[in-house]
């Protein structure tokens, strides 16, 4: 126990040290929260969410734009971002380019799924062809896998045609590309006996442009490559893979939304399973994976703890040890305060932050709300 405390202790200094001073009441009320925080304490209660760091406002959007998530590198150094609006999806998904600090259109005309007649663009990524591939979420309009992985042909730094690269995904979400094969979480791949099952997809370039493949669901399809089952907790959210990406040894890591397990996925040289295991954290416990991103330069894994309104750094190289980057309690989002985080990007030192607002049961976030926003961090 002596043990535990002290490194509680530290948590606090450190969290004390890493924050500005308060300017506001609320800031002052919850800077005083900090004292009192027990790391055994049940989580998400927002009176008790210190608050650490100081991300700033990179810019709000409009209501039109009310929900900001995926985040890609564009080979030109701008960056990307899908908004699909789940928050209110009567307003169109769409594509956007962030150049410098400020916001352009970049693809307003997204094709919407037949049955569903909605885009709900998560994720994306440029891939070796110079295309850009983004991930579709159609389960929160239907839980009948009829979400896909799209194609959007850039010719000259420009967008043109889309197309459907696979469908049959239940919820895909996260994708990255390593060499040229494109790995897709999907954080719904249920299967006949189990309900809460999620899945690491595979796909290589040559399969893709044979055309759009079709996944079999409720079956190993053989594109699967590792299936994972969600543990729901008072959340009863049970979403499993979210966020991924690979280290600097080629071990890709994915976290589970409902319940937060972090797992490591070796591969064979042929590409296929090694292992998969659950990564054991030191330092404190993460609750919610949403998105992540490893520097690969350091092996340092930053992940979206959506559940607690937080910036995890989780250090692969040192134990799995855990430090918070940066958390705040319920807020709007104003001045760049975290409302509820959902994908980071890293380019150079600046961690880009989109703030997806759009929360579930006992969250420390506790409304959608005006402002809709990106925040910025920016590393030592
Ligand atoms: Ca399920
Ligand atoms: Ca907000
Ligand atoms: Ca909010």
């Amino acid at each position: 126990m002596r043990t535990r405390f002290s490194l509680l202790l530290g948590g606090i200094l450190l969290a004390a040290c890493q924050s500005d001073p308060p300017k506001t009441e609320q800031e002052a009320v919850s800077k005083e929260a900090v004292v009192k925080t027990d790391s055994t304490a049940a989580p998400a209660k927002t009176d008790s969410v210190p608050t650490i760091g100081s991300p700033k406002l990179l810019f709000t959007l409009d209501d039109a734009h009310n929900t900001p998530d995926g985040l890609a590198l564009a080979p030109n150094g701008n960056l990307i971002l899908s908004v699909p609006n789940l928050a209110d999806n009567s307003k169109p998904a769409v594509l956007m380019q962030i150049v410098g600090d400020s916001l352009k259109p970049y693809l307003s005309n997204l094709p919407v799924e037949p049955s569903t007649k909605k885009a709900a663009p998560m994720d994306l990524t440029f891939g070796p062809d110079g295309n850009l591939y983004y991930a579709e979420n159609q389960y929160e309009n239907s839980k009948d896998f009829k979400s896909r992985l799209m194609k959007v042909a850039v010719k000259n730094g420009k967008p043109g045609t889309i197309t459907t690269a696979v469908d049959g995904f239940a919820l895909a979400n996260a994708v990255v590309w390593k060499g040229n094969t494109i790995y897709v979480t999907d954080s719904q791949w249920d299967m006949p006996n189990n309900d809460k099952g999620s899945a690491i997809m595979h796909f290589t370039l040559a399969e893709l442009n044979k055309g759009t493949v079709h996944l079999k669901p409720k079956t190993m399809d053989p594109h699967v490559l590792a299936v994972f089952s969600t543990t729901p907790n008072e959340t009863q959210v049970d979403n499993g893979a979210d966020g991924l990406d690979y280290d600097s040894k080629g071990n890709f890591y994915t976290g589970s939304f409902g319940d937060g397990r972090l797992y490591k996925v070796s591969l064979k040289p042929d590409g296929s399973l090694d292992k998969q295991e659950i990564l054991k954290l030191s330092g404190k416990p993460i609750p919610c994976v949403d998105g992540l991103i490893i520097d690969r330069t350091t092996d340092k894994m930053y992940v979206c703890n959506s559940r607690e309104n937080a910036i995890e750094v989780v250090d692969l190289r040192n134990n799995n040890a855990v430090t918070t980057l940066a958390q705040n309690g319920d807020t709007d989002g104003t001045g760049g305060r975290l409302d509820q985080p959902a994908e980071v990007l890293l380019k150079g030192k600046r961690l880009y932050v989109s703030d997806f607002d759009k929360p579930e049961k006992h969250f420390v976030n506790s409304k959608s709300d005006a402002p809709h926003t990106m925040s910025v961090i920016d590393l030592p």
